[in-house]
């Protein structure tokens, strides 16, 4: 991702490490490698220009020539000019009212609108009930895809009517219903086309969405400028969200749209599964672009996978009817780690009786399970009065605890053989976003 503007700051930040302390002169040749990488990596020239000029201005401030560590400093300087560049500290978060949230996308042909609905979906389905929709009328193929997607989430799909009038009708209804996200898709054009911009004004104008989204294509540089420009001008937009940034070298985009539009970039689609949707954090990118090993990122992966991995082994064994004591361990350790907002906790059954789970209570949990024997965590229907005090004083915890526990577990997998379960578990293909 954007390893030409890296290569650039990092030759530049070489350069300066060299350097005793910063002067005009040997200043130069440093900023010269992250004009060049920027411009090579398709920025737009203006935000280039500007952005060396001011770090220039920055870098040669009194206090960073006199400063004994100036690549410390210099590094600082950098990360939050590009930070700025990139839409400043914290980035902006997708707007969310109280009731129906209608979010609009919005883009070129290929740009990955309709992927984006998904992945967007997928990642607002632990807020609420959420509905995607085509105004791709005149394509069956469109509605097709986007139905598919919605299937995939787990989202609902609404069907759009032949005529864009009676869309609109139908949409206006959604606002006053139980769903708490509506994410329409829109046809797209390979290039920006009159009758189509003429068309999504309308459909803005009438909808009033809570947020008009540009889906744009980071791999078309210039172009993607060029297109953003002019959905700015003619229909307008609140925020961006960039796609394809795992496959671009270049993605000078991701630098200058904010630049040139002066919108934030919202999330950053890093893949074609529907879980490769990030939100867009500037200073988080920044620390990516100088190389400073994105150490967040990294940690949010891999615990990522590990969740994946889980979520996936978990759903097996659910689909088999075969949880266990040891599962619902699992489950808890998970808990304990990501807290109840995790992918895995959003399609397993809430623990009966257990409450508001605190860090507290789950660690008490989680001794109870471990003072019972193997067999007890594989049948702990053979867990009688007896095994039952044994397990307590194993544990250190009271017996009506052990009671409770047991009295949930029980309870859930009566949850798990319901037919609705199964028909919820049954919606949800994990491997389609999971590899
Ligand atoms: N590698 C990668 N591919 C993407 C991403 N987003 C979308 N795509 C792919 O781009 C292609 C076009 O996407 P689609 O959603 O149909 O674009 P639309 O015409 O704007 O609706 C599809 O093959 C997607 O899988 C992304 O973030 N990374
Ligand atoms: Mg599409």
């Amino acid at each position: 991702m954007l390893e030409r503007i890296s290569q650039g700051f990092q030759k530049f930040l070489k350069r300066i490490k060299g350097e005793g302390h910063l002067s005009q002169y040997n200043i130069e040749p440093a900023l010269r490698e992250i004009r060049l990488a920027l411009l090579e990596a398709d920025v737009n020239y203006r935000a280039v220009r500007e952005f060396v000029s001011s770090l220039r201005e920055k870098l040669l401030r009194e206090e960073v020539r006199k400063s004994l560590t100036p690549y410390q400093t210099v590094v600082k300087i950098v990360h939050r000019e590009l930070t700025e560049l990139l839409g400043g500290q914290g980035g902006k978060p997708l707007k969310i009212t109280p009731g129906t949230n209608l979010y609009l996308l919005l883009g070129l042909q290929g740009s990955g609108k309709t992927t984006t609905a998904g992945k967007l979906a997928y990642l607002l389905r632990e807020k609420g009930k959420v509905i995607l929709t085509s105004l791709d009328l005149k394509r069956a193929a469109a509605q097709e895809q986007l139905e598919k997607i919605a299937r995939q989430v787990g989202a609902d799909f609404l069907p759009a009517p032949s005529s864009m009038e009676e869309a609109l009708k139908e949409l206006e209804k959604l606002r006053s219903s139980s769903y708490r996200f509506v994410i329409l898709d829109t046809a797209g054009r390979l290039h920006v086309d009159e009758p189509l911009m003429e068309e999504l004004r309308k459909i803005k104008e009438f909808l009033k969405p809570t947020e008009t989204l540009l889906v744009a294509d980071s791999m078309t540089g210039q172009d993607a400028l060029l297109s953003a420009k002019s959905f700015n001008e003619t229909v307008g937009f609140d925020s961006v969200i960039l796609t394809k940034l795992d496959g671009d070298a270049r993605g000078g985009a991701a630098l200058s749209i904010t630049y040139t539009t002066g919108k934030p970039i919202k999330f950053m689609g890093v893949g074609e599964r529907m879980g490769d949707l990030e939100p867009f954090v500037p200073e988080r990118m920044a620390s990516r672009i100088l190389g400073m090993g994105d150490l967040l990122s990294l940690i949010e992966k891999t615990e990522r996978e590990v969740e994946e991995r889980e979520a996936r082994r978990l759903a097996e064994r659910l689909r088999k009817q075969s949880f266990t004591m040891e599962d619902l361990r699992a489950q808890i350790k998970l808990l304990k780690r990501l807290g109840g907002l995790s992918k895995v906790m959003s399609f397993l059954p809430k623990m009966p009786g257990a409450g508001k789970i605190d860090d507290k209570k789950l660690i008490h949990m989680e001794a109870i399970i471990n003072s019972m024997t193997r067999e007890e965590r594989e049948r702990p229907e053979i867990i009688d009065a007896s095994r039952r005090r044994r397990i307590a004083r194993g544990s250190g915890r009271p017996v009506s605890e052990v009671k409770q526990l047991l009295k949930g577990f029980f309870q859930m997998k009566k949850m798990l053989k319901s037919k609705n379960f199964r028909k919820i578990l049954k919606g949800i293909d994990i491997d389609k976003f999971i590899r």
